[in-house]
């Protein structure tokens, strides 16, 4: 009896102390693949740990300790995926957001043998914060235990990698306090459409770290807004006038059990302050929700017209 309760108290007490979780399954057709089947098993498997540092190369795909491939599983266009949390607990206990991207191997490219390096990173889907402009700030993916989203039906057919960040916000008021949390599935799509994925971000590249989104103190001045970090996501909702993906998606949020696809709590995960168009520049306008200024920054600083280059901290200014 003394036992257990010594092994219960342990058990709480490094809950408390490591927090953290990995991204092991891929869910395919509503049915989760084993522990690091087609995700690639990243370097915190065992210690769960984050990435800080958003310049280092393992806040790509968070294996460059490990032999970095993975099986590819096939899923069709258009169809819902997901990632399994797993940890202690099993669900994004941390305050924060997530992002979803993909980025297609070369032709001729074997996705198993490919590092995913480049710009070649679209965001197909993302759980951004809600602020009411001052009064709350709340993260509809804290406490979820599987992020699932739809594959764009206009995403050509082949190899990508599928690379989803939970970005925990609890302690990123300061620089590389934000704990990026990773994991990237090789997957082949069948059944593609014949968009063309954009904007194409770089990782590492796609953020400096001082982004409002990841350099933030989510506690005091409560938010006004959050400004959700990287580029839009493709396809535009509501854009090109073909057909659109579905814009629900279901979330499952920890309860007593961790079983996949109980308790479904289905959000419609509309992006309340979230960017749907531009998010890159292009010659040297900055398209609107892009970065046009802030300390260190070195690229163009003229914003696409109706949009206003706005500081948002010492080394952030972006078009709005
Ligand atoms: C998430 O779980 C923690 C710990 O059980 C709890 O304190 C918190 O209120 C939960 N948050 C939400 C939004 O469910
Ligand atoms: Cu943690």
């Amino acid at each position: 009896m003394k036992y257990i309760s010594l092994f219960v108290s342990l058990a709480t007490l490094s809950a408390k102390v490591s927090a953290h979780y990995t991204l092991p399954q891929l869910i395919v057709n509503g049915a989760a693949s084993s522990t690091w089947q087609y995700v690639r098993q990243t370097n915190n498997w065992q210690d769960l740990n984050p990435v800080t540092d958003v310049s280092s190369s393992d806040v790509r795909c968070y294996t460059s300790l490990q032999s970095g491939t993975s099986s590819t599983m096939s899923v069709k266009a258009g169809s819902t995926v997901g990632f399994t949390v797993s940890g202690n607990p099993s669900s994004l206990y941390h305050q924060g957001v997530v992002n979803v991207y993909m980025a297609k191997a070369p032709s001729g490219t074997d996705v198993s043998k490919w590092d995913g390096s480049g710009n070649v990173w679209f965001k197909i889907y993302e759980i951004s914060a809600k602020t009411d402009g001052g009064n709350t700030i709340t993260f509809p993916a804290e406490n979820i235990t599987q992020v699932n989203f739809p594959v764009p039906a206009q995403v050509p057919s082949g190899q990508y990698l599928i690379r989803i960040e939970h970005i925990a916000l609890h302690v990123a008021s300061t620089f590389a306090g934000a704990q990026f949390y990773i994991g990237c599935a090789q997957v082949e799509v069948t059944n593609g459409g014949t968009g063309t994925p954009s904007p194409l971000v770089a990782f590492p590249g796609a953020y400096t770290g001082n982004e409002p989104g990841i350099l933030i103190n989510i506690y005091w001045p409560i938010p006004t807004s959050y400004i959700q970090p990287g580029p839009a996501i493709w396809p535009a909702s509501g854009s090109g006038g073909g057909s659109n993906p579905p814009t629900s998606s279901s979330t499952t949020r920890a309860s007593s059990t961790s079983t996949i696809s109980t308790t479904s709590k289905a959000s419609s995960t509309t992006k309340a302050s979230s960017t749907t168009s531009g998010g890159g520049s292009t010659g040297g306008t900055v398209a609107q929700y892009g970065q046009c200024g802030g300390s260190g920054y070195t690229g163009p600083t003229t914003c696409v017209s109706g949009t206003t280059c706005t500081v948002l901290n010492a080394f952030y200014s972006q078009c709005i």
